[in-house]
């Protein structure tokens, strides 16, 4: 079976990992978000691009595709391998620029199927308070005002252009990111998919 993946896309802190926490509750999908890979590549002893990794995401630059697709494709595999009934994919915090979005037409055109985009909308200040919240306690290398004016600098400049790419093909499903964690009403986007 062809991997069936939905992108989550939105501003950092936006709630992206703690709402795909909660569709793998509910529905039969793998989470896989690139930032987490990221982050064990760059703490995995001996990895040639711990280094240029940790820069990055201190700086809230987007990683060569070729780091993160490899990552990602790797971690789909294993899934899929474990459990071949595995095979629906959110893919957290991926394309975020131009550089991923060809990589992934690249390696994955014809071996995965991207069912939709799944958007959560959000304000710059809620954002940012957010994640100066969860710098609190996180040990985030980039929850901090330096680096998050940079997150939100690269998500406006690089990542929204892909969003609307793919508004224009009609495959984006946004949601209201701003609520509450439990406000935040993911449901319906799933819904038609099992109807
Ligand atoms: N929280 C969540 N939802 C809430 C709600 N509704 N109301 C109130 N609080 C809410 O949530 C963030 C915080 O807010 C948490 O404390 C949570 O409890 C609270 P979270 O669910 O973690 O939000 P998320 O959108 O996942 O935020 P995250 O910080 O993970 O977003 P980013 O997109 O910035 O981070 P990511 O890990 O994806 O990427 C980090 C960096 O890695 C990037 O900046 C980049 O340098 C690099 N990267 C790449 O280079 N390439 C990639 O493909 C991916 C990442
Ligand atoms: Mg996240």
């Amino acid at each position: 079976m062809k991997p069936q993946v939905v992108f989550v896309l939105g501003g950092p802190g936006a709630g992206k990992g703690t709402q795909c926490s909660k569709i793998v509750e509910n529905y039969n999908y793998t989470h896989l978000s690139a930032g987490d890979l990221l982050r064990a590549e760059r703490a995995r002893e001996g990895s040639e691009y711990g280094q240029l990794i940790a820069n990055y995401i201190k700086e809230g630059q987007i990683v060569p595709v070729e780091i993160t697709i490899n990552l990602l494709s790797k971690a789909m595999d294993e899934t899929m391998q474990e459990d071949d009934k595995k095979f629906r994919f959110l893919i957290d915090g991926f394309p975020r620029n131009e550089d991923n979005l060809q990589g992934w037409n690249k390696v994955m055109d014809g071996k995965a199927d991207v069912k939709f985009v799944l958007f959560f909308d959000c304000s710059n200040e809620v954002c940012i308070e957010r994640c100066l919240d969860r710098g609190k306690s996180s040990g985030r290398t980039d929850d901090n005002r330096e680096s998050l004016e940079k997150r939100i600098k690269t998500y406006l400049q690089s990542t929204r252009p892909i969003i609307e790419q793919y508004e224009k093909q009609g495959k984006v499903r946004t949601i209201d990111a701003s609520r509450s964690v439990d406000e935040v009403n993911v449901a319906n986007s799933f819904h038609c998919d099992y109807t």
